[in-house]
């Protein structure tokens, strides 16, 4: 029986597979498109024989063909082989011309997938349209060159069978085609010692082509699964900000109005003491004294200062920076001073009718002078509790220990 090889000449559109199948039968039989169109819609095969051996060469539709899909074109490149009895293919062309693209890169890698891994070795890759294909270092050059632009090209070329230059002109262009006839020569010597092959039928071909699409499309899954988490992420994080803005936003009313309410109402009481260096006068038209004891006279140890805390709580501070500061223990407790501000340091100060303030502790005693005109609380708010304020300069906020006034107290 005389023995065969398959020839599959695979390749995109346009780069001249026809033309090459074509030369090796030495027939016009599979038809030739003008550049870039498509002639060959269907597979077609021709046999020759040759050197004892026959040839079968089939001519396929090309990859990227604008009026097929690439699935159209896989498919129809598997409907060649028969679907139960495997065939052997000895080498497939893979014809390109121009520049080796990432396109032509994807293209020549899904060989591989429909194939599969061992196919590498089997191909021939043939590259048209040049023009100085007979100069063995030219075709040399071009190798190297595509060998320099990607790693995946050089990979390509260290793995594949053989690259063959070519330049196979049309009779319009060459009269007597002497490129076709020398391109012959050259494929036949070359097929002749190809004796690899791999087997295949269509069915292995189309389940590898859908594995290859199943996998086009579970990255595609992917991707939209990706794209579609990193939208929600992207909306629950906006639908936070609004969330952390809206929070904001009512927080900062409610500060405002607590603030209103808190200017409203220290209106109403007529405080105008926050803030201030003051003068405390007791029942007795005394002057509180920085030791809470009072002085009859304006002295420099007499003036205190009121200090603004949180809503109507005030500190109230001597000369010294020390805190006037009550204890717990109502009727009789004596008032004294501290350098920290605790809790007993925090009075309320309310306004009464008689034009004078009672100073209320925490512990909810007033500020009451006793006969030696000492401070001392008292559960009652009665005259003694009643003190004028005189209010002077905002200007001043003595730290403790500091003595804000020039006055014979520096010295002390
Ligand atoms: N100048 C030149 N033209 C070529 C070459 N190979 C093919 N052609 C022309 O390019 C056009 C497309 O060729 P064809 O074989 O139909 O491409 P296919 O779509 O890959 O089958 C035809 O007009 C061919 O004559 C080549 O190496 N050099
Ligand atoms: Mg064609």
């Amino acid at each position: 029986m005389t023995p065969s090889k398959t020839i599959l000449v695979v390749g995109k559109t346009g780069t001249g597979k026809s033309t090459i199948c074509n030369i090796i039968v030495d027939k016009d039989i599979f038809p030739e498109g003008e550049y870039g169109v498509s002639m060959t819609k269907e597979s077609k095969s021709e046999t020759i024989h040759h050197n004892g051996v026959n040839y079968i060469i089939k001519d396929t539709c090309g990859l990227g063909d604008t009026s097929l899909t690439e699935r159209e074109v896989l498919d129809r490149m598997a409907s060649t082989f028969s679907s139960s009895t495997l065939s052997s293919i000895h080498q497939i062309i893979y014809v390109f011309n121009g520049k080796f693209s990432q396109q032509e890169i994807f293209t020549y890698k899904l060989l591989k997938t429909i194939f599969g891994q061992d196919v590498a070795h089997i191909t021939t890759i043939v590259r048209t349209r040049f023009p100085k294909y007979k100069e063995p270092s030219q075709c040399e050059a071009d190798k190297n060159a595509m060998m320099n632009e990607s790693s995946d090209i050089r990979e390509i070329l260290a793995t594949c069978n053989k690259l063959i230059h070519l330049n196979n002109l049309t009779a319009d262009e060459q009269e007597k085609k002497e490129n076709r006839t020398d391109a012959r020569t050259r494929l036949l010597i070359h097929l002749m010692g190809c004796n690899q092959s791999i087997s295949i039928n269509s069915s292995l071909m189309n389940s590898n082509i859908d594995k290859h699409f199943q996998a086009i499309q579970d990255e595609k899954n992917r991707a939209l699964l990706r794209e579609q988490e990193a939208r929600e992420k992207e909306i629950q994080l906006m639908r936070l900000k609004e969330e952390a803005e809206r929070q904001r936003v009512i927080l900062e009313q409610q500060r405002i109005q607590q603030e209103a309410q808190i200017l409203a109402e220290k209106k109403k009481f007529g405080y105008d003491v926050w803030n201030r260096k003051v003068l405390l006068k007791n029942w007795r038209n005394h002057y509180v004294f920085y030791n809470c004891g009072s002085t009859p006279t304006v002295h420099p140890q007499s003036y205190f200062y009121i200090q603004e805390l949180d809503g109507y709580k005030v500190a109230i501070r001597n000369c010294y920076g020390d805190y006037l500061c009550s204890r717990p223990g109502g009727q009789g407790t004596r008032v004294t001073t501290s350098v920290s501000l605790d809790h007993g340091c925090k009075f309320t100060i309310l306004p009464t009718e008689y034009g004078r303030y009672a100073v209320l502790t925490p512990y909810g005693t007033y500020f009451r002078f006793n006969h030696n005109l000492d401070i001392q609380t008292y559960i009652d708010e009665n005259e003694r509790c009643l003190i004028e304020i005189q209010g002077s300069t905002p200007d001043f906020i003595p730290k403790s220990g500091e003595i804000p006034f020039s006055s014979p107290c520096k010295q002390q």
